[in-house]
């Protein structure tokens, strides 16, 4: 059997999903197998975050980021795996999260995040969910945890303009404040698109 790589990676601007208004189980484009969502909670580093991200414990800024980009390494094999399996993934949220959240923290530079993230499976597409900070401020259950407030949010959205000037990603900015219909519909069809223009093309690598 030839192998078949198709990678697709979808990630969420300032809290555009917050509260999945717009979960991609409504999407669904893709059944839930080939779906990986970060941060991955559910593992120990996750886990670390998690509580961080609840309020319920401290961690320094570094440390944090180098977190958020070891849980998104751990996970590699079974991404690289499920590749190699020609399954294309969705992912919510990744490394230019990573980057975008972190750098618009005082006293970060946009390379010094990027740079544990680099050498990771390189996604075919970004799909940036654009919302204006309050917008998503009205959505479901925002608020609660650490980031979400307005300000930090302007910040978030200003370092993902600067990540959207690389030509090297494949960046589709869709406009999320229409219904779940129209939303759905765009992330189809720039999905299909490109599921079909990735096929057989070998995995790149991110910032290499
Ligand atoms: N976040 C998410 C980061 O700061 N760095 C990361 O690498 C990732 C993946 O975590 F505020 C932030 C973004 C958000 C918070 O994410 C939780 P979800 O997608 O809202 O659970």
């Amino acid at each position: 059997m030839s192998l078949r790589y198709n990678c697709l990676f979808l990630v969420d601007s300032v809290a555009a999903l917050g509260g999945t208004p717009i979960c991609m189980d409504d999407v669904c484009i893709f059944c839930t197998e080939d779906f990986f969502c970060y941060t991955d909670r559910a593992t120990k580093i996750g886990q670390l975050i998690s509580s961080y991200l609840e309020k319920k414990s401290n961690l320094e800024d570094h440390t944090v980021h180098l977190l958020f980009s070891a849980n998104r390494w751990e996970m590699v094999p079974l991404m690289k795996q499920k590749l190699e399996q020609g399954i294309s993934l969705v992912v919510d949220r990744y490394a230019f999260s990573g980057v975008a959240f972190t750098s618009a923290k005082p006293g970060f530079s946009l390379e010094w995040c990027m740079n544990p993230d680099m050498g990771l499976p390189k996604p075919d597409l970004v799909i940036f969910l654009q919302l204006n900070p309050s917008m998503a401020a009205n959505r479901g259950e925002y608020g609660i945890e650490r980031y979400e407030t307005s300000a930090f949010q302007r910040t978030v959205q200003q370092r993902f303009e600067e990540l959207m000037q690389d030509s090297s990603v494949n960046w589709k900015v869709i406009d999320a404040a229409r219904t779940i219909e129209e939303v759905h519909n765009d992330i189809k069809l720039l999905s299909e698109d490109i599921i079909s223009l990735a096929e057989n093309q070998p995995v790149g690598e991110l910032w290499r």
